[in-house]
């Protein structure tokens, strides 16, 4: 999920039914890369409500703040930790049960990339399945056009379209799918990013993922699974501090977008597993005392203060088999790994 947001990048509002008019064309003789916007994002409430988390007693930003360019290259980083096992042990399950995962996907599919980033997990699946058609669906803009252009040249019978929109906030690619009406479609979601979502949330993604959903269709996502705290809370505060930098880059773009003046080397990673609520709770905490101004307010946090910068949901195979019931999927089949570290799922209504 390489996302690279340009989350102060203009959005334009395209109605559904127009965007295949919206076309760029790529340099030389290349076929045009289509990226088109998908649903405005509207820059002054998504400010508002930055800072308003932001002034909470309890301060919170929210995770997809993450993912400037900066955030996004250290995020690719985190994936080749050894502490971060989770895209291993995915890849690992991928490769063990392929055929069986095939068997369970539609011939011939629209391939739903969520959160495609630079689309590096689809390829195989792309190619084993003759998609039809590629969409890769991302919040950054800059990202998807170089992830689409590369699958226009990478697939040869796919046709390859990029949506920009903040799916997190809403989805609504009917229309895209309803143009390949008789092509099923295949929503790709791995990396176990559904467990960013507060629970409310990630049920509600995961409805309407399944509002999308036509005979056959079917939703493919990797879930990262409880397991013992040291393992957990090694995966998010690796030895190198990688993902110590990944957490403090956040208040540089927080800097950015809410005009704040944040110094990031004042604050302190944290990671700690609530067996509870069974997450990851990712926070910043203050290593001073400090004033910080966010646009023209000003609020203090005491050492010891913290904002929380991400949940990262850890689910048992039950349980997540009960949020997609509790979703409206019904057909629902799961693989894991022998240690039940991580599961994929894939499921239809
Ligand atoms: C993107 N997401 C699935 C990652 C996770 O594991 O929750 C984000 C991340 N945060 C710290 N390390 C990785």
């Amino acid at each position: 999920m390489d996302r690279e947001a340009n989350l102060m990048e203009r959005n334009e509002e395209i109605p559904a039914s127009a965007y295949s008019q919206h076309e760029t064309a790529s340099a030389g003789f290349a076929p045009p890369v289509r990226v088109v916007a998908f649903g405005k994002v509207d820059e002054d409430a998504e400010r508002a409500r930055l800072v308003q988390g932001l002034l909470r007693r309890h301060a919170t930003i929210e995770p997809k703040y993450f993912y400037d360019a900066r955030g996004c290259a250290l995020y690719e980083r985190i994936c080749t930790l050894p502490e971060y096992y989770l895209p291993t042990v995915e890849r690992g399950i991928f490769a063990r049960y392929r055929e069986a995962i095939l068997r369970e996907l539609p011939h011939a599919p629209q391939w739903i990339d969520l959160g495609c980033g630079d689309g590096r997990k689809s390829p195989d699946w792309v190619r084993a399945l003759k998609a039809r058609r590629y969409v890769g669906v991302d919040i950054a803009r800059g990202a998807l056009s170089a992830t689409v252009a590369r699958a226009i040249r990478d697939y040869d019978e796919t046709e390859a379209l990029g949506i920009a929109c903040d799916f997190s906030r809403s989805l609504d690619l009917r229309a895209v799918i309803a143009e390949m009406a008789d092509r099923p479609a295949v929503f790709f979601y791995p990396g176990s990013s559904i467990g960013n979502f507060p629970e409310p949330e990630a049920v509600a993604l995961l409805r309407s993922v399944g509002d999308h959903l036509t005979p056959g269709g079917r939703l493919f996502l990797g879930v990262d699974l409880v397991k013992d705290r040291g393992a957990l809370e090694a995966a998010y505060a690796d030895a190198q501090g990688v993902t110590a930098a990944f957490n403090r880059n956040v208040l540089a773009v927080v800097n950015r977008v809410a005009d704040a003046d944040f110094v990031p080397d004042r604050w302190e990673h944290q990671a700690v597993f609530d067996a509870r609520a069974a997450r990851i709770e990712m926070r910043l905490v203050a290593r001073e005392n400090q004033r910080v101004r966010i646009g023209d307010q000003r609020r203090g946090f005491a050492r010891g203060d913290s904002i929380l910068t991400e949940y990262s949901h850890k689910y048992t195979i039950e349980g997540f088999g009960a949020l997609l019931a509790s979703a409206g999927f019904h057909r629902v089949r799961a693989w894991t790994d022998d240690r039940r570290w991580y599961a994929v799922f894939v499921a239809g209504v």
